[in-house]
């Protein structure tokens, strides 16, 4: 038996000393180097108890280490398990609770503050820094060869938490092949080779950043230039020695903002991919009118990575996200009854594919309402397909608000708000925002008796929520607007505050 993942991101690297991993510092790594440091990082893994299929929690800076750390990972057959470096601690007692790790990986800033939360499930704690940590410290010592551990092709490679519209977040299982098959595609679907640079300003803990991007740069052979942080001017520097830009409409809407983006600029660059959350049409128009590129639109979801692209060769339409990767099905159904729809209805995104995930971590009920009995999975995005195939996506099923690439479930900030003594409900929802995309709003009704203050409340919503999720505006209410269902109206919120 073989492990698929690392024979064909890794070991085909051994002993290669082309530049891979271009860092700030201007430090350049090549794919040895890195194939070396994840063999250390391997025997440090094992020789704390890491065995096949245990899971390790990172939630780390983007260092080089940290990509090595994802090598190590996949090479001792362990599942891996990277977190939003923004999450507060309540946020990761809940992940590190749900997933039992073998091992958590943090800052050495975080040490103290998760060191009892890790004991708590009996899990070691190691660090890892931009200027070392323990893990990097244990590397050091250890052989740059390891001996690769076998894991079939359904064996777990990462676990994904995603947060859902009802309850806690789900750890989305993804096997071997959903992240090898899906990587093999997008390569070939975007011509990735070993002639690209790739500008890697994503974070590198979400399925964008480190499978979209990293999978297919590994498998590629190309060059990532990896910025540990999105920082504007640094982008549009390294512009001219690059070929290809992976990003957030967010990104695109920043660069368009800036005046030093033009044409020149862009001249060597082959191919700009958005995805994550909708690119509005004029931003896709304005960004071909100012630099002469047609950005490629495409779809996916943690639990399945890509489900749809534009072409490579061929209109890249603005507004619609493309076609079914090849290898995946895509069919629109009635949300009610789950019944294929023809061409040009509006219903609900399903598809199937080596892609789609295992199922929700220790969720069977989760797993069985999402994932059907043939394979299909219910993406909860609406949209309509063309006679050819071409998928326009016109809203979402769930109650989710997109910020910059980030995902924000309502559910989990209003019920943190409602725990608030001052409030008796509340109701969140998303505002059109001309950076992010969407801003967070969130209606409240006081207690009887009780006067909100918005100062106080975003104080208490922050010590549980990383701060991205937290409101941006507070809107009291004498009572929300509901339906004759007592469902509460966040269209007509949205259409009430979207100023
Ligand atoms: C940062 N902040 C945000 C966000 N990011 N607030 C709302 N929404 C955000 N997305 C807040 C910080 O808490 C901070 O608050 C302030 O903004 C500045 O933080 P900073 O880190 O400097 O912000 P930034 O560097 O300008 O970040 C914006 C960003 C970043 C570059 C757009 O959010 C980002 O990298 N987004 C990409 C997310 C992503 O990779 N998504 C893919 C998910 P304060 O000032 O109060 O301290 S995977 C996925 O969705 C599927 C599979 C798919 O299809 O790809
Ligand atoms: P996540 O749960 O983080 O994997 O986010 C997946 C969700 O992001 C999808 O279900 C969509 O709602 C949204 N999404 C991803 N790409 C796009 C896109 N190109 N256009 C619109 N929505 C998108």
């Amino acid at each position: 038996m073989t492990n698929i993942l690392y024979d064909a991101l890794f070991s085909p690297h051994a002993g290669q000393d082309m530049p891979f991993l271009i860092r700030d510092d201007g430090i350049v790594l090549s794919f040895d180097d890195v194939i070396k440091r994840a063999a250390q990082l391997a025997h440090v893994l094992t020789g704390v108890g890491v065995s096949p299929g245990d899971r390790i929690v990172v939630q780390a800076g983007k260092f080089s280490d940290t990509i090595a750390l994802y090598a190590a990972s996949v090479q001792t057959g362990a599942v891996y398990l990277p977190l939003n470096t923004a999450y507060t601690k309540a946020e990761l007692r809940y992940f590190i609770a749900d997933a039992g790790p073998r091992l958590v990986i943090c800052d050495p800033k975080d040490a103290a503050t998760l060191t009892p939360v890790a004991e708590e499930v009996g899990a070691v704690l190691m660090t890892l820094g931009g200027d070392g940590g323990s893990l990097q410290q244990a590397a050091n010592k250890q052989p740059t060869a390891f001996d690769t551990v076998a894991r079939g092709p359904d064996d777990l490679a990462a676990l994904l938490y995603t947060s859902g519209t009802t309850g806690r977040s789900k750890g989305a299982m993804m096997s071997h092949r959903n992240l090898l098959s899906n990587a093999q595609e997008l390569v070939q679907l975007w011509r990735i080779t070993d002639q690209d640079r790739l500008i890697h300003a994503l974070p590198i803990f979400h399925t964008h950043g480190l499978f979209v991007a990293m999978n297919t740069s590994l498998l590629a052979g190309a060059q990532v230039r990896l910025m540990s942080g999105f920082d504007l001017d640094v982008l549009i520097e390294e512009m001219p020695r690059s070929t290809l830009l992976m990003g957030v409409p967010t990104f695109y809407t920043r660069l368009l903002g800036d005046a030093r983006f033009d044409r020149q600029r862009a001249a060597n660059m082959r191919l700009f991919i958005s995805g994550s959350a909708p690119l509005l049409a004029e931003t896709h128009q304005a960004f071909e009118a100012r630099s002469g590129h047609r950005i490629l639109e495409r779809y996916g979801m943690t639990e399945t990575n890509m489900i749809t692209s534009n072409p490579y060769d061929g209109d890249r339409v603005a507004g619609t996200v493309g076609f079914a990767v090849p290898g995946t099905e895509v069919k629109i159904t009635d949300p009610e009854t789950g019944t294929a729809l023809p061409a040009g209805s509006i219903g609900m995104i399903e598809t199937r594919g080596p892609n789609v995930f295992q199922g929700y971590w220790n969720m069977p009920e989760k797993t069985a309402e999402e994932l059907r009995e043939d394979g299909f999975f219910i993406t909860g995005d609406l949209a309509v397909m063309a006679s050819d195939g071409r998928v326009s996506i016109v809203g979402r099923a769930k109650d989710l608000i997109i910020s910059g690439g980030y995902n924000i479930y309502p559910k989990e900030i209003e019920d943190v708000l409602n725990a608030d003594p001052t409030v008796l409900e509340s109701a969140v929802f998303g505002v059109p925002h001309p950076d992010s995309g969407e801003s967070v709003v969130a209606a409240i009704v006081a207690e009887p008796g009780q006067t909100v203050d918005d100062q106080a409340l975003q104080t208490h919503a922050a010590a549980h929520l990383a701060k991205f999720k937290l409101p941006r505006r507070f809107v009291v209410m004498d009572a929300l607007p509901r339906n004759t269902m007592g469902k509460v109206q966040k269209n007509v919120l949205r259409g009430r505050f979207s100023t």
